[in-house]
């Protein structure tokens, strides 16, 4: 049989284990695996390692980010960049604007995102009214419509709910069968803390992550966990940022609790001294939970080492820097309370996971692989359609340069931000081709020019054991 394309000489990360093989695609799925197979293109990739093109489950797309402010993203931008980093499909978040439905908004980001996408496109849903048409119609509606997942906030006015709110949209999670996932922060103690240093004169970007506190995350990640508990439904904690955090999900695993944990890139590379930079600089590294300390880079490090970590995702949520709809939003150098909250990341998420883990000897391929596309469908409910490199999957492959050796850079990127909180770190290993269903959507660098990513419709979340 020939194939419609053959990737020769590779080094293949499958989901049963690294071997040397050869890939034979057949309308845009995986068809073979072995030697010596045929196909009328061939793309020789001796050298190079096969990995399962990343899944980004954590990024923010044209999210509604409040009057007068922008992402700097739209979903071209997004996916061009997404697919540049290697990446063969993201979930961004659908966040109602003030007044509209949960419905809605589906409708709005699907037309947004349909026919001008990169890689494959699913969503999240943000669930921040509790009112019985959210919670009895559209939301039940929804997931049932293939969307399911969906994030609660424990912070942020407007987007924070009380407890009673979470356990009645995780009561309804545990009947409709999908999966919640949390931003574990306590808004009060934030307003606390913001109230207390804005009346001493700590206004800058920095005071935006002494504001934030690990007991902040800590408290909120132990509250979830326990309202979880009492709803009885699994749960997904998400942009976890340090030891502590983390602990309290050991401890609830210990006790037989079904906790996944997500981390990012910022917290093993960045730390709340970056937000301390000179002037107004900082503001490019606010995001939250903020960047910790370098004790904090070796906590996180030893949770994705021993399994506490389930995801590594960007949490992608970019501003301009030097725009006054980003960063430099009005009143944002007067208190860092006006700055907008996020980073740009989805291009550089698996080059720094990459190099900073399988390169530097703390990761396998295997573990690399679960960590950036298999355990992002599983849990997703993409799975075994995405994620893994098998016979009957889509082919969504990204092949990876081991051995590149070049800095991260602003001017290489593809996200619409003005720059990168990653500007000159250096990275070994970096994805050289992007494979979305069969179709090369990246090469050398430079992004495929038709806009081939679909719309996806997701299945219940299969709980990793
Ligand atoms: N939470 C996110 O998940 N992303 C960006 C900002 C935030 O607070
Ligand atoms: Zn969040
Ligand atoms: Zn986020």
């Amino acid at each position: 049989m020939t194939h419609d394309t053959v990737i020769t000489g590779a080094r293949v990360v499958t989901a049963s284990g690294t071997i040397s093989c050869d890939i034979g695609i057949s309308s845009g799925k995986i068809a073979s695996l072995g030697t010596d197979l045929t196909g009328t293109e061939v793309i020789d990739a001796r050298g190079l390692i096969a990995m399962p093109g990343g899944i980004d489950s954590h990024v923010h797309i044209s999210q509604p980010s409040g009057p007068g402010i922008e992402m700097a993203d739209d979903f071209a931008a997004g996916t061009r960049s997404a697919a540049c980093g290697g990446n063969t499909t993201v979930l961004p978040f659908c966040l109602p604007e003030e007044g509209h439905t949960l419905r809605e908004a589906v409708a709005a980001y699907r037309a947004k995102a349909d026919g001008n996408c990169l890689t494959d496109v699913s969503f999240h849903l943000i669930v921040k009214e509790t009112d019985p048409v959210t919670l009895g119609q559209d939301l039940p509606a929804l997931i049932q419509a293939g969307y399911t997942s969906f994030k609660v906030f424990m912070t942020y006015a407007g987007l924070a709910l009380s407890d009673r709110q979470i356990l009645d949209v995780m009561t309804v999670a545990k009947e409709q069968n999908a999966m919640v996932m949390v931003h574990a922060e306590n808004e009060d103690a934030i307003e606390f803390l913001r109230d207390k240093a804005e009346r001493a004169g700590e206004t800058g970007p920095y005071h935006h992550a002494t504001t934030r506190p690990v007991p902040v995350e800590r408290e909120a990640t132990h509250r979830a966990i326990s309202l979880a508990e009492i709803a009885g439904v699994p749960l997904t904690i998400v942009h976890v940022s340090n030891g502590e955090a983390m602990e309290e999900i050991m401890r609830a695993r210990q006790r037989g609790l079904t906790v996944f944990a997500e981390t990012c890139p910022q917290y093993i590379t960045l730390t709340a001294d970056d937000l301390d930079r000179n002037g107004f600089d900082g503001a490019k590294y606010v995001c939250s939970p903020p960047p910790r300390t370098r004790d904090e880079w070796d906590n996180i490090w030893r949770g994705i080492e021993q399994g506490v970590f389930d995801l590594f995702s960007s949490d992608h949520c970019p501003f301009r820097f030097l725009d006054t709809a980003g960063k430099d939003a009005p009143g944002a150098r007067k208190t860092f309370r006006n700055i907008p909250n996020g980073i740009p990341g989805v291009e550089t998420r698996l080059p720094i996971l990459f190099s900073e883990g399988v390169v530097k000897g703390r990761l396998s391929l295997e573990r690399f692989a679960a960590l950036t596309a298999t355990n992002h469908a599983r849990l997703y409910g993409l799975y075994p359609r995405k994620g893994a490199i098998m016979v009957g999957a889509d082919a969504d492959i990204a092949l990876w340069d081991p051995t590149l050796s070049k800095p991260i850079k602003q001017a290489d990127l593809h996200h619409g931000s003005d720059y990168t909180p990653w500007e000159g770190f250096e990275i070994t290993g970096w994805p050289v081709r992007t494979i979305l269903r069969g179709i090369t959507t990246m090469l050398n660098g430079v992004p495929g020019k038709d806009a081939v990513g679909q719309h996806l419709s997701r299945t219940a979340p299969e709980l990793l054991g």
